[in-house]
């Protein structure tokens, strides 16, 4: 299929604002995307038609709206190629589901002396929940390190793994280096010792197509709204030999099979872990966002982030005074600079006046600002719908900036 980004763009009714009044230029796609029409409307429809609450009534309207839920739990499997419906839980995002694994995958398996191995790239979410772990346990945290490309030293990995590892848990791409990491390598690597691996996809999902049974990750997990779904909705795979023999995380309405005062017995996968009235809007158009996504294709998509990503390094390369941060060979559309010595929130502010949205800060990842010995960074992170043409006015911008500050 050919690429048409002005008709695409026709389909995200936000990019026709303006800011300041200049148009919106959004380069803060790792932050989260903006939602197509098509997920807009899935929205409003559930709530015109077949608002109720799902699982729990034998009326009519709870029958669809619980239809059209587990069909979209049923295009999330395909989307990520899991064996079973089951696999497939309902979370707010990529931090609830990291909170779940290291509590209910934590409490039974993880004990004083053990090891997790997480890496140098990790977003805060993938950092703090293993180490309330590791405090409660008496475990360690070790880190595989990188280099100064930002890409995972693999012999590195290969020294912490032990017998007392209980879990690898890594990230698929980086939000602040984009480093694409060999995932099939390092989860080979951690099964020859009998290790589960956990991956954040959220950097990944949205960018190229994931198989979870190619990859034979045991978890992973993405936030539906890097993905041009809504926020609140995201997704924990798991394999259902871990997910039976893990204790729910919450208790509450819709995971029991039965309650007394004496002992309550737990519901089936996957509804053991989904404690509650679930974000039954945002599951069904998490649906609807996936189902776009497939009507341009995974590939496509790909390729052609790949081509913005190569012109917005050349492009922001030629500028007076800018280092970009993360320079692996595998990357995804993530470009972090530093801009001479000038604070990132000054480049910021500067740049919403020309209404160029970029992320500026430490992007939740503070041990790799440290890494790399600064205080924080301006992110540009691209989706399918940027063209060259936004690309040149982040350049223009940062040049202007630089005016500013540097002569
Ligand atoms: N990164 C960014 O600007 P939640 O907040 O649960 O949807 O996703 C957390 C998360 C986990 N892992 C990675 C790699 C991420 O990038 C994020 C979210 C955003 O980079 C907001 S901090």
């Amino acid at each position: 299929m050919s690429f048409d980004v002005k008709a695409i763009r026709r389909d995200f009714p936000i990019l026709n604002e303006t800011v300041h009044g200049k148009p919106l230029v959004y380069l803060d796609n790792a932050a989260t995307t903006q939602k197509p029409q098509a997920v807009i409307d899935t929205i409003v429809d559930y709530y015109t038609h077949t608002n109720s609450n799902v699982h729990r009534g034998i009326h009519t309207l709870s029958q669809l709206a619980t239809n059209q839920a587990e069909n979209a739990r049923h295009i999330v499997q395909k989307f990520l190629n899991a064996r079973e419906d089951r696999e497939i839980i309902f979370v707010r995002g990529c931090t609830e589901a990291m909170n779940l694994v290291a509590h209910s995958y934590g409490a039974l398996h993880v004990n004083e002396g053990d090891e997790i191995i997480i890496s140098a790239q990790e977003h805060h979410s993938n950092i703090v929940p293993w180490q309330m772990l590791c405090e409660e346990k008496k475990a360690l945290l070790r880190i595989i390190p990188i280099n100064d490309a930002g890409e995972l030293l693999l012999d590195e990995y290969a020294k912490l793994l032990n017998e007392r590892t209980k879990l690898v848990s890594v990230v698929h791409v980086s939000n602040t280096l984009g480093t694409i990491n060999p995932i099939k390598e390092i989860t080979a690597m951690a099964h020859k010792y009998g290790i589960p691996v956990f991956v954040d996809g959220a950097q990944a999902v949205a960018h190229f197509a994931v198989d979870v049974q190619d990859l034979d990750v045991d978890f992973y997990t993405f936030s539906g709204h890097k993905l041009y779904a809504p926020t609140g909705i995201g997704v924990l795979y798991g394999k259902a030999e871990w997910l039976e023999k893990m204790p729910p995380y919450h208790g509450g309405g819709a995971m029991i099979r039965s309650v007394s005062f004496e002992k309550t017995t737990y519901n089936e996968l996957p509804f053991k872990f989904e404690a509650g009235t679930p974000h039954i809007e945002g599951v069904i158009a998490l649906g609807a966002a996936i189902e776009y996504v497939w009507s341009i294709g995974l590939e496509t998509i790909s390729k052609y982030e790949d081509e913005l990503l190569r012109y917005g390094t050349e492009q922001l390369s030629q500028i007076e005074g800018l280092r970009i941060i993360g320079t692996a060979a595998h990357k995804a559309g993530v470009l972090s600079f530093a801009l001479a010595d000038i604070h990132p929130h000054d480049v910021g502010t500067i740049l919403d006046n020309d209404g160029i949205a970029i992320r500026t800060g430490h992007h939740c990842t503070q041990p790799l600002m440290e890494r790399f010995g600064v205080p924080a960074l301006n992110r540009a992170s691209f989706a399918f719908y940027n063209t060259k043409e936004e690309i040149d006015a982040l350049a223009a911008g940062l040049r202007k900036v630089v005016r500013m500050f540097v002569n």
